[in-house]
């Protein structure tokens, strides 16, 4: 007994004494490892006889689990010690400038999309969607199309091979040339009235520097009981000069033919030439010559083209219109050619992108 008291002093001293953990663990090694001390006297109990046995025995017991205990709570006191002196060492200085960080930019295209809902959300029209992938139907011929009409060849469509398990034209499948096709979708799915816009990617086999083979487009489209030209007119006209951000652009509304309008318009902004050959959208000063430009296409629904859908022309008239959105942009932000949105050139990016803390109508902050 006295030598088991004795080696628990020893033992005790021995892991107060050990200071790291590498340390502690070399004492935990020779006290209770295979080879170490206790376990050497564990070993000694089977020449014991069996008196001595029960009494020394149940001894070295208590010995191993004190000192295991006692190895613990070293261990914890350690780790403990260890975080005290790192959070003594360690200190933050709040008030070091960050890194310097790469910043991303809005590209222009979605910069002007979200111009674009700020404006015709605030006259009331709501955004719908629609597939890239379309049917013929839905492109053209719910559109007033007719099949096998030269007026399909306005738009150099990119068909996708057949598919065999759809018969007929009207399901033939395609990438769809415009946006118009989401109002029809949008006419079939809902009871009038309707006042929506919609964005998309769409797609011409079409390549020059006002010209891409994907390029994104929006529509409007009005129908109600009353809605008439003069409608059309206004709703264009306050449009142009807000995205534009100017109050006496001119506007001219030409007539031109979409199949699914009738009647159809061009509608124009007013330009001048500058002196460098740029150009500068606005109202020509006395004397200089007022130039235009086309910006959108627009006209009354035609009466086909509701019936498709299955709304009463008798009842339900109104507007259509749909713009390139690529042709917006670089007319406002002075970005001269339109392939270059496509580039994924960061450089580009970082010139023409907008900060996205910087958004229309704080719609981030
Ligand atoms: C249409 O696509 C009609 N759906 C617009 C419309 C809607 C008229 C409703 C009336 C009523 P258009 O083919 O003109 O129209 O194309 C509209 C705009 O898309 C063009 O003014 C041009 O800005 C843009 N666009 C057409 N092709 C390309 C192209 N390959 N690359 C970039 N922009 C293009």
């Amino acid at each position: 007994m006295t030598d088991i008291n004795a080696l628990k002093t020893e033992i005790t001293s021995e892991i107060e004494a050990a200071r790291t953990p590498a340390a502690l663990d070399d004492v935990r090694v020779t006290v209770l490892g295979k080879k170490g001390r206790i376990t050497a006297l564990m070993k000694t109990l089977g020449g014991m006889d069996p008196e001595e046995r029960k009494t020394v025995g149940a001894a070295l017991n208590v010995l191993k689990d004190e000192i295991a205990e006692l190895i613990k709570s070293q261990e914890k006191a350690l780790k403990k010690q260890a975080l005290d002196e790192r959070l003594a060492t360690e200190t933050l200085d709040v008030t070091l400038s960050t890194r310097p960080e790469r910043s991303g930019k809005i590209h222009p295209i979605s910069q002007t999309m979200e111009e674009l809902v700020g404006i015709f959300g605030a006259m009331g029209f709501q955004v719908a969607e629609g597939p890239d992938i379309e049917d013929d139907w839905h492109n053209f011929t719910a559109l007033n199309f007719p099949p096998g009409h030269p007026a399909r060849e306005m738009q150099d469509t990119f068909f996708l091979p057949e598919d065999l398990s759809e018969e007929g034209e009207r399901a033939k499948k395609l990438l769809r040339t415009h946006t118009s096709a989401v109002q029809i979708r949008h006419m079939q799915e809902h009871e009038p009235p309707y006042k929506i816009v919609c964005f998309g990617r769409t797609y011409r086999s079409d390549y020059d520097m006002t010209h891409t083979p994907m390029f994104h487009q929006m529509e409007g489209l009005y129908i109600d009981k009353n809605v008439t030209m003069a409608h059309l007119k206004g709703c264009l006209t306050d449009f142009v000069r807000s995205y534009f951000k100017l109050d006496d652009l001119p506007v001219r509304f030409r007539p031109s033919f979409f199949p699914f309008v009738e009647p159809g318009a061009e509608v124009d902004i007013g330009y001048i030439k500058k002196p460098d050959g740029g150009i500068k959208l606005g109202k020509a000063p006395d004397g200089e010559e007022q130039k235009w430009m086309e910006i959108l296409g627009a006209g009354m629904v035609h009466p086909n083209v509701l019936k498709n859908c299955g709304v009463d022309p008798d009842e339900y008239q109104g507007f259509a219109f749909g713009m390139g959105i690529e042709r917006l942009t670089m007319l406002k932000y002075g970005i001269p050619d339109l392939r270059t949105f496509f580039e994924c050139d960061t450089r580009w990016l970082a010139h023409y992108g907008f900060d996205p803390l910087d958004r229309p109508n704080n719609a981030m902050r």
